[in-house]
């Protein structure tokens, strides 16, 4: 080993066991041909390319040799791209982005008849809508652990909420509130997935209607909603599922209790100030009217409570909807209020469900609410007051259980199998490793209730996502910092800048996290993630059958198989059932007259793993991506004259440029 390099790496200090390790098989002889030669390589690589000791060691543990899977699997939002991001870790691989509110050519999302249905159901009173914002994916859990069969994932803007299959990874379901326009605090799932969670933001008069900002008060509305998931069918239950009507203040983030807390969730807020907004008329702008009083409120709720009410057809209804009203909700022990800190953001339940952490924003601490003297004060009626609404605020002293100071602009916490929480600081672009205590103080030789570490991110972290950190039995070994800026982190390409995910080793315990991995990401912006191990899912490698419809999950009436291909003339309607398999469809030719309905059905008749074929036909705005097994339907009138070759989109084989055919409509 050369002395500069030796002394770098005593310099260095961290993984220098490991590193000592690789390095010195040279030295010693090595035990397989070739490990020599490798060693002396490696150090050049390192000397020339200028790496630290910690450089190498976190290249040592993201790297994947070819053909080599990754541990974990985070599914992140894609923000307002529409779509969810499948990273693997520790890799950071790219490994899928997911059509969800966006129309997506690849995937064939929104191009085909059925996709485009499901896209459908997300009009908003009739209108197409093409984009969402998508914020929280939640993974469904069953006993309050990710079971890796479902994905949900909120759209922000538009109040939307979307149901993906991890059989094929593909969204099955776009469900509208049918109260408000926009949300914020979904999705996020109660311990067995009964519910999918979707949590209101900005106020509005419920079920879409106009009222003055004058009447703010009295017209407008909060409100969260209980979209019963249907297991069995993969959907969710618009009829069985229910919304509780709140104040207007501001609900921002939701969270289920589970263990201890199960049957209850917890939301926080902001703008209990009513501000209305309008700096253009002298009014103090939202970013201070909504930041005024040094108090907001926790929303703690029973939901299995409000689904009793429901059941006893206490509700009214809204745009035909089932709603819980704020007085039935007080009367009925269903809401209670808890003082937390000035416009707080993150609101997160510990793995057991003891405590409630929320996270500060404009507040340098988190404030740790416990569960047990939630209910204590609930049932001993500690209250301090009723808010204008007429909901019961508990006593903030005797529901804390402590409040921890760890640094500036605090928002979202994770959990791991150490005992730790960890924070994300906005302000300060840093995550705060910090001590549980109670139940977990076992776990961690340190104080509870303390700052433990601090790493530096760059830059500006909303969200993390650690290994199954929101789950009863979280993981640990790696967090996600999901950073909203990244400044000075990668090529200059432009004013608009990826934002940058980081991923952070956090399976030693005390102050020894460190920083692995920076991975670009060129759509946004997303908002949170969650991590589950890889071998939680059991997705297919093809359709099971021949035929098979994605869509209902079952073998589709038009499937068919080679010899069964036809077409089919009745009146002014073409019906064309057509098979694709390497290299070739059948038919190849399509004649039809201007002015004829043309219903196309196309099945990939293919059984092998990853023999996906496309289908793109110019003008009509059809592209498709047809999956082994998979077959898809498309229906459009033949209203231009002329000829049209269709081919496949993805290069199938050697001959994948002769898969084409002539679609010709005559005059
Ligand atoms: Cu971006 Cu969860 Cu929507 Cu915080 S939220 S950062
Ligand atoms: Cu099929 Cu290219």
């Amino acid at each position: 080993m050369g002395r500069t390099l030796k002394r770098t790496l005593l310099a260095g200090g961290i993984g220098l066991g490991l590193l000592v390790f690789v390095l010195s098989s040279c030295q010693q002889g090595g035990q397989t041909p070739g490990v020599s030669g490798l060693s002396k390589e490696a150090q050049s690589v390192i000397k020339e390319r200028g790496l630290k000791p910690q450089d190498v060691v976190a290249a040592l543990k993201t790297y994947l040799p070819t053909g080599q899977y990754d541990e974990y699997i985070m599914f992140s939002s894609g923000g307002h791209s529409g779509q969810v991001l499948v990273i693997g870790i520790p890799s950071m691989r790219l490994l899928r982005v997911i059509g969800v509110f966006t129309p997506e050519p690849w995937q064939g999302w929104g191009y085909s008849k059925e996709t485009e249905e499901i896209l459908a159901e997300g009009n908003v009173d009739g209108k197409k809508i093409t984009w969402g914002d998508t914020h929280h994916p939640a993974l469904s859990e069953t006993d309050a652990d990710y079971d890796g069969q479902f994905l949900f994932i909120n759209d922000k803007a538009h109040a939307r909420v979307a149901v993906i299959d991890l059989r094929d990874f593909e969204t099955k379901q776009i469900v509208k509130n049918p109260i408000a326009i926009s949300d914020h605090g979904g999705a996020m799932v109660t311990p067995n997935t009964e519910y999918v969670i979707e949590g209101g933001q900005y106020a509005t008069p419920l079920g879409w209607k106009y009222a003055s900002l004058d009447d703010y008060a009295k017209a407008y509305r909060g409100m969260v909603t209980l979209w019963k998931f249907d297991r069995k069918k993969g959907r969710i239950d618009k009829k069985q599922s229910f919304a509780l009507e709140l104040p207007p203040y501001w609900q921002d983030l939701f969270d289920a209790g589970k263990g201890v807390s199960e049957g209850w969730i917890f939301g926080n807020s902001f703008n209990t100030e009513m501000s209305t907004g309008g700096v253009e008329e002298g009014n103090p702008p939202f970013e201070a009217g909504a930041s005024q009083r040094d108090m907001d409120y926790l929303h703690v709720i029973n939901w299995k409570k409000a689904e009793e009410v429901v059941k006893a057809g206490k509700y009214k209804v809204i745009n035909g909807f089932k709603v819980i009203p704020i007085e039935t909700a007080v009367k009925e022990g269903i809401l209670y209020f808890v003082p937390e800190p000035k416009s707080p953001h993150g609101v997160d339940v510990t793995p057991g469900g003891e405590y409630i952490v929320v996270a500060g924003k404009l507040d340098p601490h988190v404030t740790i609410y416990s569960f047990e003297k939630i209910q204590k004060a609930i049932q001993e009626k500690k209250f301090e007051g009723k808010d204008p609404y007429g909901v019961p605020i508990l006593s903030f002293d005797a529901v804390v259980e402590a409040q921890v100071e760890v640094g500036l602009g605090p928002l979202h916490t994770q959990f791991d199998n150490q005992g730790y929480a960890y924070t994300s600081l906005f302000l300060e672009s840093a995550v705060a490793r910090w001590t549980l205590g109670g139940p977990y103080s076992k776990l961690h030789k340190e104080e509870p209730w303390t700052v433990v570490q601090k790493i530096p991110v760059h830059y500006n972290v909303g969200h993390i996502a650690a290994a199954e950190g929101d789950t009863k039995d979280p993981d640990g070994k790696y967090l996600v910092s999901l950073n909203k800026w990244s400044v000075d982190r990668f090529t200059n390409v432009g004013p608009l800048l990826p934002q940058n995910f980081q991923l952070i080793d956090i399976s030693k315990p005390g102050t020894n996290m460190q920083l692995l991995y920076d991975m670009p990401i060129g759509l946004g912006e997303p908002h949170y993630a969650q991590i589950i191990k890889a071998d939680k899912l059991n997705p297919w490698e093809v359709y099971p059958e021949i035929g098979w419809n994605p869509g209902t999950q079952s073998k589709d009436p038009n499937g068919i198989t080679a010899g069964q291909e036809k077409i089919v003339r009745k009146g002014k309607t073409v019906e064309i059932w057509m098979t694709a398999v390497r290299s070739h469809y059948n038919p190849e030719r399509v004649v039809v007259r201007k002015g004829d309905r043309v219903i196309w059905h196309i099945t990939n008749i293919e059984r092998a793993k990853d023999a996906t074929h496309g289908f793109g036909l110019p003008l009509w705005n059809i592209n498709l991506s047809i999956e082994p097994g998979e077959t898809q339907t498309i229906e459009f009138v033949a209203d231009k004259e002329g000829v049209f070759p269709f081919y496949c989109t993805e290069f199938c084989s050697a001959l994948h440029l002769e898969m084409m055919g002539y679609f010709i409509v005559k005059p």
